[in-house]
């Protein structure tokens, strides 16, 4: 397989799925809830994902593509080329914010990462990898993560972690967050990877994540030597959904030794 060539195609798609995105604040967005009267989906999630799904079959039928949206055919193995996509990653920013949002998309050969995108489609940045050879912001080279002390660390964190909850012991959660020097929260997890690969943050954690969510910045993260994990510290499962925490990888045993206890 011709890895450049492929690499050249899917960052032409993402451009022009990123110029289709911002030309829709001109005309109607229509918004629609799935599993809680929080979890958005628009019209414009949907046509975006189905324009991937155009292209790519026209590029290559036997690609096959999982999507948020489940426009495309069912996939339970990820046997071959497998695009992993989310079309509009932090779709409450779309909508409220129209802002922060991403395209995010990793392209897998049985199983194996090789090509990872995170664009961010107002800024028009775009932080990509190929993987064995490296990774860049808008085709400058991300350096290997620099070593950071927990006490000198910003971290991307939701306000949900430390109230109480099901998932974990949100008290050690307080403890994190009064030890580190500053939290973030950005409403898109894919730009909080791409800011923990580019040095911006230094961990994300996520109580719940789907595959689409991460599966171009998993790749990007390998890169630059970034940790990414479930709450377990195991390998994330790539055909459900499950926890996440990516970090510098100076920090990430230690916040999950430390600060995570999961109720189980
Ligand atoms: P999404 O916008 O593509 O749905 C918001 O905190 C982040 O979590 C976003 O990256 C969002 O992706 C993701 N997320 C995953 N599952 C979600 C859900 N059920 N509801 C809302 N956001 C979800
Ligand atoms: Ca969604
Ligand atoms: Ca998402
Ligand atoms: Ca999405």
């Amino acid at each position: 397989m011709d890895i450049k060539q492929l690499d050249e195609f899917a960052k032409e798609i993402i451009f022009e799925a990123g110029k289709n995105i911002r030309a829709a604040f001109s005309y109607n967005i229509e918004i629609e809830t799935k599993s809680n009267p929080n979890d958005l989906v628009t019209n414009i999630d949907r046509e975006t994902e189905l324009f991937f799904i155009e292209r790519i079959k026209a590029f290559n039928p036997d690609h096959r593509i999982l999507g948020e949206e489940g426009m495309g055919e069912t996939v339970d193995n990820l046997k071959g080329v497998v695009w992993i996509i989310d079309p509009i990653d932090g779709t409450m920013n779309f909508v409220k914010q129209h802002r922060h949002f991403m395209i995010t998309i990793g392209i897998y050969v049985d199983g194996v990462g090789v090509l990872g995108y995170i664009f961010d489609v107002m800024r028009e940045d775009l932080f990509n990898a190929i993987a064995g050879v490296g990774a860049w912001y808008n085709d400058s080279p991300l350096r290997k993560l620099q070593p950071v002390k927990i006490e000198e660390a910003v971290i991307g964190i939701n306000a949900n972690w430390v109230t109480p909850n099901t998932r974990i012991n949100h008290e050690k959660i307080i403890e994190l967050v009064q030890t580190v020097r500053g939290t973030r929260s950005y409403g898109s997890a894919a730009m909080e990877i791409a800011f923990v690969v580019s040095g911006k943050l230094d961990a994300y954690m996520s109580m719940r994540l789907a595959p689409w969510d991460i599966g171009g910045g998993v790749i990007i993260a390998k890169e630059v030597g970034a940790v990414a994990t479930n709450l377990d510290g195991k390998d994330f499962d790539y055909l459900s959904k499950d926890t996440f925490l990516i970090a510098n990888p100076s920090i990430h045993q230690l916040i999950l030794d430390k600060y995570i206890e999961e109720k189980k």
